[in-house]
């Protein structure tokens, strides 16, 4: 507990401390007062907490001695690391969204900011620091943020929250939620995280394997995606084996996610209605662990995207992100500058390597699976990373096939969750397969004549029981 009051006079601050104090000792937990040493000392006090601005730390540190808690707030790797090395006990890192309660924060850093901090306290050594983050933390995305800060060398202990507890009607059973919150992992936590080698007989094993399971379940896969391809979507769904629902409206969201389905957020014709409606689905799906896609059409082209992808990043999580190049980079917030001119590919400049190594980091930054779409596919969990290298020229001559695979993928989502990447490859080679099917057929001349014929060669995958239309598949682990 830490007693954090900016305003009052020291006089009122020492009698509500030692209040506090009262409390906090029939429950046996330890009492910091943030800033004020001369605070903690009057009223004896288990330590205190204190920003960059305030005391030194090893100032604070002689007044209180060895056994007292001195926590220190921790915007940036530098700070956290010389809060370490300086003896601090744990650290706050922040600000992780932006918050009302404290207006004159530094530093916006999300999940990733976080988990930059926690990595760079493993490399300096300091491992046995505690750490909690700060700043818009509550029930909406608490289990997220631990989720998306651990599973590396060093993960985040806990959360510290404000308003979430104190602006709450009932602090008492928001506490509780929140605890309850935390003691177990988020609904879409997902179990497998393997370094296994994704080997040719892997792949043609597994992959029919996964297209029976989908063709045998039909999933439910609900779209909320943009004018463009809505009929087209719905269609690729239909020939797969999967039953699509289009709907943009996020008050279906919560109701739809306890079909067993996935969901797909296509940000193609986004709005800033569409863009709230997005964000309750998200939410909705979230809640009830069902798989997400995120397609992040036409990511760096303009403003109102790049903002849009913010809120859907901080607004929830993906099991699946997938783009072209220039939208994964704006996603990783390393777009280097270029403006994407529409929803278009636009011209590579990464790359292969390059490619591979911006869909790995940032795999492993959101614990997610990540899609670079291309001539040369690049699709990667974190610890496996893929070149698939299927597909024909046609389907970038056709509007709303990246879109199409982005239901694909979510379809397979649906059906297989514990090998996320398995999965997404599995849709991956379908669509792309079924592609160059339909573009080597007699009656095929160009992208006019391509559309039907895909879609009959979507189907004739999914009817046919037979497991050799994936022998052509193109796939190597890097
Ligand atoms: N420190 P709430 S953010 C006290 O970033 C404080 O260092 C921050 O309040 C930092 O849980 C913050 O209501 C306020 O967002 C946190």
């Amino acid at each position: 507990m830490q007693y954090r009051d900016k305003t009052s006079d020291t006089a009122d601050l020492v009698r509500t401390a030692k209040e506090i104090h009262g409390i906090t000792q029939k429950h046996n937990v330890p009492l910091l007062i943030n800033d004020r040493v001369d605070v903690a000392l009057a009223i004896g006090a288990e330590g205190v907490h204190i920003g960059q601005d305030d005391l030194d730390l090893a100032i604070a540190r002689k007044l209180l001695g060895e056994r007292a808690i001195i926590g220190v707030t921790a915007c940036s790797t530098e700070e956290a690391v010389n809060a370490a090395a300086g003896g601090a006990n744990y650290l706050g890192l922040g600000t992780v969204f932006a918050t009302p309660t404290k207006e004159n924060t530094k530093s916006i850093v999300g999940c990733p900011g976080v988990r930059s901090m926690l990595n760079a306290l493993a490399n300096a050594g300091h491992k046995d620091v505690h750490t909690v983050c700060i700043g818009g933390i509550n029930t909406s995305n608490a289990q997220r943020v631990l989720y998306q800060s651990r599973g590396l060398e060093k993960g985040l202990d806990g959360i510290a929250v404000v308003s979430a507890i104190i602006g709450d009607e009932n602090p008492r059973h928001a506490a509780s939620e929140l605890r309850r919150l935390i003691a177990e992992p988020p609904p879409f936590a997902r179990t497998v995280q393997t370094s296994e080698e994704i080997t040719t007989q892997k792949i043609q094993i597994e992959v029919p394997a996964i297209v029976k399971k989908l063709v045998d379940t039909t999933p439910l896969c609900h779209n909320m995606t943009n004018l463009v391809v809505q009929n087209i979507a719905a269609n690729v769904a239909l020939c797969i084996g999967a039953s699509p629902i289009m709907s943009n409206n996020g008050l279906e969201a919560s109701d739809l996610a306890k079909l067993g389905g996935s969901l797909v957020i296509n940000m193609g014709t986004v709005t800033p209605e569409i863009l709230q409606n997005y964000l309750i689905a998200l939410k909705a799906y979230n809640a009830a662990g069902g798989p997400v896609v995120f397609d992040p059409v036409g990511a760096g082209a303009t403003q109102q995207r790049r903002d849009a992808v913010t809120k859907l990043m901080t607004g929830g999580y993906f099991d699946v992100i997938k783009g072209n190049e220039n939208e994964i980079r704006t996603v990783a917030g390393t777009s280097g500058g270029e403006q994407q001119r529409g929803v278009d590919s636009g011209v590579s400049t990464l790359s292969l390597e390059q490619k591979a190594k911006l869909v790995e980091d940032l795999a492993k930054q959101e614990r997610n699976v990540v899609l670079m779409t291309g001539k040369q596919d690049v699709v990667s969990d974190g610890s496996r990373t893929l070149i698939v290298e299927n597909g024909h020229e046609y389907l970038g001559a056709i509007t709303g096939s990246g879109c199409c695979l982005g239901t694909t993928i979510a379809s397979f989502l649906a059906v297989h969750q514990d090998d996320r990447l398995m999965a997404t490859l599995a849709g991956m080679l379908m669509f792309e397969l079924a592609a160059e099917v339909a573009a080597a057929t007699d009656n095929v001349h160009g992208p006019g004549t391509f559309v039907p014929a895909f879609l009959d060669a979507l189907y004739a995958i999914h009817k046919n029981s037979a497991s050799t239309w994936c022998e052509s598949a193109r796939v190597r682990q890097i």
